[in-house]
């Protein structure tokens, strides 16, 4: 793997993350439940549920948390800086449930993906996807914590029945305010060059994975991400879609920001946004 080194010119080159990204309500929900974060060193989707306004709640705090971690030590590990962020998160959501009691059961997936300009890593919880789109081939990076991936495992239901068993979406782990929960975090391989696409189910139920496989190869990843949500709503739209698309890239390093998607863009979404310290400066 390439890492951060000094070129003959003198400057320093770090591996980032170059995306964009789309969130739409679709066509059938009126609030958007889903979030995301779409940064230089982190990209991450979270896609709540729970009533009262609550899946809001839960993906906004979620992505929120991830991403104010990720941003504030940029140079950490991040493994470690994943699983750091996934203990707050849940932290966060079990405080908005003890803060309004309507919110009880409500609860987020996150897929998220950061780097610290050498080395990347995943996190994982629920359903939402990461791929991998390298030398033209669409991998699967990410394992839904479904039901029917659980029975897929165990052998009795075929991976080509799944877009069509009735209970697809029974998710079995997610950010919920269970402090024991700490999800999937393990070290990502990626190389220049290599494209990451985040997703939610609003995606992935709808459109086949074939179908994103010919987007990523006949289109930039600005065209892809707008083609992949429109093949959602063809299909339907009927559930919130989010989709982040991001090459790998080596460079310059940049200032850390990014774009805040969905739920999370609303600050009342999020429980304490006090709760992620900044490291103190020199
Ligand atoms: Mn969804």
């Amino acid at each position: 793997m390439v890492g951060k080194r000094w070129t003959s010119e003198g400057v320093i080159r770090v591996l980032r993350f170059s995306g964009v990204a789309l969130s739409h309500v679709g066509l059938v929900r009126s609030d958007n439940e889903d979030s995301g974060f779409m940064g230089p060193s982190c990209m991450l989707v979270a896609d709540g549920v729970g009533g009262a306004a609550a899946g809001e709640v839960a993906s906004a705090t979620t992505a929120y948390v991830v991403s104010a971690t990720a941003l504030s030590v940029p140079d950490s590990d991040p493994v470690a800086m994943l699983r750091g962020a996934i203990r707050l998160a849940q932290e966060q959501v079990a405080l908005g449930v003890a803060r309004d009691p309507r919110r009880a059961g409500m609860a987020t997936t996150l897929t998220a993906v950061a780097t610290d300009g050498k080395r990347f890593a995943l996190a994982h919880l629920g359903d939402s996807r990461g791929y991998l789109f390298r030398d033209g081939t669409l991998t699967r990076i990410s394992r839904d914590h479904t039901w029917v991936q659980r029975l897929v495992d165990e052998g009795s239901l075929a991976e080509a029945d799944v877009p069509y068993h009735r209970w697809r979406n029974v998710v079995t782990r997610s950010v919920n305010g269970d402090p024991a929960e700490n999800g999937d975090v393990a070290e990502l391989d990626l190389v220049p060059g290599d494209r990451v696409l985040l997703a939610s189910d609003g995606l992935t139920d709808l459109v086949d994975e074939r179908d994103i496989a010919h987007i990523l190869t006949d289109h930039t990843d600005d065209a892809a991400v707008e083609h992949l949500v429109d093949a959602a709503l063809a299909a339907g739209g009927r559930d919130n879609v989010t989709c982040l698309l991001a090459t790998v890239i080596e460079g310059p390093p940049v200032s850390a920001d990014g774009a805040l998607l969905g739920a999370v863009r609303d600050p009342w979404n999020i429980v304490d946004a006090s709760a992620v310290r900044m490291p103190h400066s020199a």
